[in-house]
C-alpha cells in the first residue's frame, strides 16, 4: 500500500516535471524564430499591426523577432538579406522589389493605384500571379499580404509664402529627399523636384538641418517621424497610393506543414487588414493635428501633376519593362 503509493508519487512528480518541462522546452526549441528588419518605427501603424495581430496569430510554432528603425539590417537589403538567409521577414516595397524585377516598377509610377481597396484587388488579383511567382522562383522570397502606407505628399521646410507648390514646375530646384533606388528618383524627378537618395533613419536630420528641402510620405509617417516638427507645409499631391508586401523567407514557409503556412497566411493577411484600417483612420484625422502644429496643408493643382507624371512615366524605360495589359488590368481594377 506504502510502495504503491509511494510509486504513484513518484510518478506523478515525473509527470508533472515532464509536463512542467520537457514538452514546453521541446516546442519552443521548434518554434521557428521569425527576425523582421522594418526602416520603420515601433509606433508605425504597420509595426503595431504585425507585433499585436501577426506575431500572436503565429506563436504556436513561430516567435515573432521585429527589429525597427533598420537597426538590423540597412532599408533597402531586406531582400537580399532574405535570400542569403540573413533575415527572415520584411515589409518590403516594390521600389525594391523593381530593383531585382524591372516590371514591379508598375506599381511604382505615380497616381496609377488609386486608393487601398485597389490595392488589395489588385494584390489579389490573377494579374499578380506572375509578379509573385517570379519573386519566389528567382529571389526566394514569398509576398504574403499587402500592406497600406498612404497617399504620398511633398512634405516641405520652406512656408508656402517661399513656396507655393500648385504645378510640377513650383518644384523646380528643390531638393527633395527620395528613397534611394531608382524607382523612387524616377518619382521624384516625374514630380518636378530634384531628388536626393537618403535611407529614411537620416531624414529628419536632413530636414532639420537643411542638407534637403523637403521630403514625400503620407501624413501617418509625418508625424510618427515627426518630421512636423522641422516643415513647414505640405502640398497634398497624392502622387503615390504607397504600399508594402509583407514578405517571407519561401525557405522558412517551404519549411512549415501546411496548416502553419495557412494559419501564417492568414495572420499576414489579418495584420495588414488591421494596419490598412488604422492607417486610413490616421489619414483621416491628422489633417488638423498637423495644421495646429502651424503647417500649412493645400491642394495643388492635381491634374497638373498627374498628368505630368503620368507622361514621363509612359515615355520611360520603366514603361517598356511593363508585362503588355497589365497597366490597363490594374486600371479596370479601379472602382
Ligand atoms: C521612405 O523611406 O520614405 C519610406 O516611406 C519608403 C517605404 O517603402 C517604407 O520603406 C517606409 O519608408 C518605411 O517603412 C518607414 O516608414
Amino acid at each position: 500500500m506504502t510502495v504503491a503509493r509511494r510509486s504513484f508519487t513518484v510518478s506523478a512528480i515525473a509527470l508533472v516535471g515532464a509536463l512542467a518541462f520537457a514538452p514546453q522546452g521541446a516546442i519552443a526549441q521548434d518554434k521557428v524564430t521569425l527576425r523582421l528588419s522594418t526602416p520603420a518605427s515601433e509606433t508605425d501603424q504597420r509595426s503595431i499591426a504585425m507585433a499585436e495581430v501577426f506575431g500572436p496569430a503565429v506563436a504556436d510554432f513561430a516567435n515573432y523577432e521585429p527589429h525597427y528603425n533598420s537597426s538590423l539590417i540597412a532599408q533597402g537589403s531586406e531582400l537580399e538579406a532574405i535570400a542569403t538567409g540573413d533575415l527572415d521577414m520584411s515589409i518590403t516595397s516594390a521600389q525594391e522589389l523593381a530593383t531585382f524585377f524591372p516590371m514591379f516598377s508598375i506599381f511604382t509610377a505615380g497616381y496609377v493605384h488609386q486608393d487601398a481597396d485597389h490595392q488589395v484587388a489588385v494584390f489579389n488579383d490573377p494579374l499578380m500571379e506572375p509578379f509573385k511567382q517570379k519573386v519566389e522562383d528567382e529571389l526566394g522570397v514569398k509576398l504574403l499580404a499587402v500592406m497600406y502606407l498612404g497617399e504620398r505628399h511633398v512634405n516641405l521646410r520652406m512656408p508656402r509664402s517661399e513656396r507655393d507648390v500648385q504645378t510640377p514646375e513650383d518644384l523646380s530646384g528643390v531638393n527633395l529627399r527620395m528613397p534611394g533606388t531608382d524607382a523612387w528618383q524616377f518619382l521624384g524627378r516625374a514630380l518636378g523636384a530634384n531628388p536626393t537618395p537618403m535611407a529614411f533613419t537620416e531624414v529628419y536630420t536632413a530636414l532639420q538641418t537643411g542638407s534637403v528641402d523637403g521630403q514625400d510620405n503620407p501624413l501617418p509617417t509625418v508625424v510618427d517621424a515627426k518630421f512636423y516638427e522641422v516643415t513647414e507645409q505640405i502640398a497634398l499631391t497624392r502622387h503615390l497610393v504607397d504600399l508594402n508586401y509583407i514578405a517571407i523567407s519561401k525557405e522558412i514557409w517551404d519549411g512549415l506543414d501546411e496548416t502553419q503556412q495557412a494559419q501564417l497566411q492568414q495572420a499576414a493577411t489579418d495584420a495588414a487588414s488591421a494596419g490598412r484600417e488604422a492607417q486610413l483612420a490616421k489619414e483621416a484625422e491628422l489633417v488638423s493635428f498637423l495644421e495646429e502644429q502651424g503647417l500649412e496643408l493645400y491642394e495643388p493643382d492635381l491634374e497638373a501633376f498627374r498628368e505630368h507624371v503620368q507622361a514621363q512615366y509612359l515615355e520611360s524605360d520603366f514603361a517598356a519593362d511593363w508585362p503588355e495589359g497589365v497597366l490597363e488590368q490594374i486600371n479596370a481594377l479601379a472602382e
